[in-house]
C-alpha cells in the first residue's frame, strides 16, 4: 500500500509545521516501543493540540488512504501503540493534548485530555484530597487516552476494579472523522447503550480516545504497606483469605513477587528486600480513612505467623520504607529486560487456580524447553500473573507461549489479563478465543472502522 507523498505537507499546512515530525531523531521515540521489540517506521508523526485538530487529521488520512496508529505515553507491552515498517502508517501522538480540564473534589470527578500523564492526574487529584486509584508502574509516562485506550490494570485493580470501572465518560473520534462526546460526568447513565465501553481497551482500533471523565474515590488517610515471604503460591493465597477476612475491603494491593524477581532486582537495580531470601513473596498494602488500620493489619500478621503462613516478614515503619518496599515491586519489570530476552505473558486464571498453573506451567516447560527462567510475579489478588519467561537467544519463543497459553486455557485463564495484544499477542487471540467471539470482534471493527483506518494489525489481524 501507499500513501500520497505530499501526506505529511498536507497534515502540517492544516496544523501547522511544528505539529508533524518527519524525519531525524524526534521521529524515533514514536517508532518504536520502550523494549524495542517492535520497530516500525511511520510516514510521519501528527501531534495535534486539540480535539478538532484530530478530527482533520482523521479526515486527511481518511481521503488520502493512510491508516492511523493512535500513541500516548508508548509505554505498552504489547506493541499496541507503534506503526509497522511500512512507512505508510501516520502516528497520531497525543501528547501534546495534556490539560486537566476540571476537577471536582466533591463530585469526585476528574476530566483530562488524551495526553495528561497519569502521574499528573493522580498528583491533580491528591491536591484536592482525592485519589484516581490507577496506579501502575509506567505512570509517569503513561497518558490518560493510552490507560483507557488499554483498560489498564496496575496495582489497585483488587479494590477500585480496571480503568474500565473508572471511566464516566469519554471523548472519541471515530475512523469516520466523527466527534462522539460523551464527555458525562454521571455516576448513573441508562440512557441509551453504554457505548464508551466498546473503546475501552479497544487499543486504538475502533475510535481514537481524546480525552475521559474518571471517577475519583476518597483519598485514604491511613495506610500499611508489607512484605511477607511465603513457601509457595497456596500459601500466599491463603494469606490472602486470611487478610480478606481481617481486613476486608481495606486491602488495596496483594501482589505475589517470586525470588527470582527480587534477586533481579537486586542485581540490575541494587535494590535489596529487608527480609531473608526465599521463594515466594507477597507485598501486601492495606488503606483507610478509619483509624486502627495498623493495630487491624498487625493482628492479622501476628496470625499468619502463628498459622505458618508467612515465614518473615517487614511491616514499613514510614512512608519512605513503604516507599522502599514497593520500589523492589516496580523495578521488576526494568530489571527483567536487564537481564536479556524474555517472553512475556500476562496472563489470569480463576483465582484458586494459580497454584496449580504455575507448578503446571513450570513443569511443562522445564522438560519441554529445558534451560529457561521463570520470572513470575504479579496482581495475585487478581489472579493476574506476569509469567516472563527468560530464554538464551536461541530459544523459540513459539514453543514457550503455547506451553504456557496452553496451561493457561485448561484452567479456564485468559492470554491477557491487563496488557492487551496489541501485535504481540494477535496470533495467540485467533488460538484461544472462540470462533464466535473472534467473529463478533471482526463484525464490530467492521461496523465502526469498515476501511481499516485505525491500527491496522492490531488486536486482529488485518
Ligand atoms: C507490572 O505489573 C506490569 O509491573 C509489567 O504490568 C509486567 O513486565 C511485566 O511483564
Ligand atoms: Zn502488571
Amino acid at each position: 500500500m501507499s500513501i500520497p507523498s505530499d501526506l505529511p505537507a498536507r497534515l502540517a499546512e492544516a496544523l501547522g509545521p511544528s505539529a508533524v515530525i518527519t524525519e531525524g531523531p524526534d521521529l524515533e521515540p514514536y517508532a518504536v516501543d520502550w523494549r524495542k521489540l517492535f520497530p516500525g517506521r511511520p510516514a510521519c508523526v501528527v501531534r495535534p493540540s486539540s480535539t478538532d485538530q484530530v478530527v482533520r487529521i482523521v479526515h486527511i488520512c481518511r481521503e488520502a488512504g493512510a491508516s492511523i496508529v493512535p500513541q500516548g505515553g508508548n509505554t505498552g507491552l504489547a506493541g499496541g501503540a507503534v506503526p509497522d515498517a511500512s512507512g505508510t502508517q501516520i502516528v497520531l501522538s497525543l501528547t501534546r493534548m495534556a490539560a486537566v480540564r476540571e476537577l471536582d473534589a466533591v463530585g469526585m470527578t476528574i476530566e483530562a485530555e488524551a495526553g495528561c500523564i497519569l502521574k499528573v492526574a493522580q498528583d491533580a487529584a491528591a491536591a484536592v484530597g482525592r485519589l484516581l486509584p490507577i496506579s501502575l508502574a509506567a505512570e509517569g509516562s503513561a497518558t490518560i487516552g493510552g490507560v483507557v485506550a488499554a483498560n489498564a490494570g496496575g496495582v489497585n485493580v483488587l479494590r477500585y476494579g480496571m480503568t474500565r470501572n473508572l471511566v464516566l465518560g469519554l471523548e472519541v473520534v471515530l475512523p469516520d472523522g466523527t466527534l462522539a462526546n460523551g464527555l458525562r460526568r454521571l455516576r448513573k447513565d441508562n440512557a441509551g447503550y453504554d457505548w464508551k465501553q466498546l473503546f475501552i481497551g479497544s487499543e486504538g482500533t475502533l475510535g481514537i480516545v481524546t480525552a475521559a471523565v474518571l471517577r475519583l474515590v476518597p483519598r485514604p488517610k491511613h495506610s500499611v504497606t508489607a512484605l511477607l515471604s511465603v513457601t509457595d503460591p497456596d500459601a500466599a493465597l491463603r494469606l490472602l483469605a486470611l487478610a480478606q477476612d481481617d481486613l476486608g475491603d481495606q486491602i488495596s494491593a496483594f501482589e505475589l513477587i517470586s525470588g527470582t524477581s527480587l534477586q533481579l532486582v537486586a542485581k540490575h537495580a541494587g535494590l535489596k528486600a529487608p527480609i531473608a531470601e526465599g521463594e515466594w513473596f507477597v507485598l501486601i498494602e492495606a488503606a483507610s480513612s478509619l483509624a486502627g488500620l495498623r493495630e487491624a493489619a498487625e493482628t492479622m500478621l501476628g496470625a499468619a505467623f502463628e498459622r505458618e503462613i508467612a515465614l518473615d516478614g517487614v511491616i514499613a515503619e514510614s512512608g519512605a520504607q513503604a516507599a522502599q518496599l514497593w520500589a523492589l515491586r516496580e523495578h521488576v519489570t526494568e530489571s527483567e529486560a536487564r537481564e536479556g530476552k524474555s517472553v512475556k505473558h500476562d496472563v489470569s486464571v480463576p483465582l484458586t487456580a494459580v497454584p496449580r498453573f504455575l507448578a503446571e506451567a513450570g513443569k511443562t516447560l522445564a522438560a519441554g524447553v529445558p534451560g529457561t527462567r521463570v520470572n513470575a510475579f504479579g496482581h495475585l489478588g487478581d489472579g493476574n500473573i506476569h509469567y516472563n519467561v527468560l530464554v538464551d537467544e536461541g530459544h523459540d519463543a513459539a514453543i514457550v507461549n503455547r506451553i504456557v497459553h496452553d496451561a493457561v486455557a485448561a484452567h479456564g485463564g485468559s492470554i491477557s489479563a491487563e496488557h492487551g495484544i496489541g501485535q504481540y499477542r494477535v496470533g495467540e487471540l485467533v488460538r484461544y478465543r472462540s470462533g464466535a467471539e473472534m467473529t463478533l470482534a471482526r463484525k464490530l471493527k467492521r461496523t465502526l472502522d469498515p476501511g481499516g483506518l485505525l491500527n491496522p494489525g492490531k488486536v486482529l489481524s488485518p
